[in-house]
């Protein structure tokens, strides 16, 4: 069994996320607000049920689904685009393809000495991203 990601992690490391949001085909103006922000993902896991909310001071959004069931996902807020979206088990990692108009799109996390990682995919960008265990729990 994996470790648990349930909890509330705040972003320690946010590199490449430009590169991503220009392979989203983000503003310039968004993009430029979007990179100052420090995001914060509070996951609830129950299981192979999860909730994960990624929380900033500009915008919120969150997704819910069970693994191995595709769920359709609309990036409200994000790029406005409409997905289809499958999360599995691979080894310790949850991975996410999200099939539609863009590319090898996905994402991927794990948990790695007390840290939530998370990798962000489009058309060949990689965003990395680290969250710490928020000080409040
Ligand atoms: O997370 O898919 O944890 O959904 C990626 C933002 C910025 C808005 C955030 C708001 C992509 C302007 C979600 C940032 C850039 C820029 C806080 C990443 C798009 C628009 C919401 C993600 C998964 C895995 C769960």
């Amino acid at each position: 069994m994996p470790a648990s990601f349930s909890g509330t992690w705040d972003m320690i490391s946010n590199v490449n996320f430009e590169g991503y949001m220009i392979a989203l085909g983000i503003s310039s103006n968004l993009r430029k607000i979007a990179l100052k922000l420090k995001q914060r993902k509070v996951i609830e896991q129950q299981g192979d049920l999860f909730i994960i909310k990624t929380l900033s001071t500009f915008r919120n959004y969150t997704i819910s689904f069970k693994v191995d069931c595709e769920f359709q996902e609309f990036t409200k807020g994000l790029d406005n685009r409409h997905v289809k979206s499958l999360v599995v088990w691979q080894d310790n990692k949850l991975v996410c393809e999200q099939l539609g108009e863009k590319k090898n799109r996905g994402w991927a996390h794990w948990i790695e000495d007390d840290k939530l990682h998370l990798e962000l995919y489009c058309e060949g960008e990689v965003c990395k991203q680290v969250f710490k265990k928020s000080a409040n729990e």
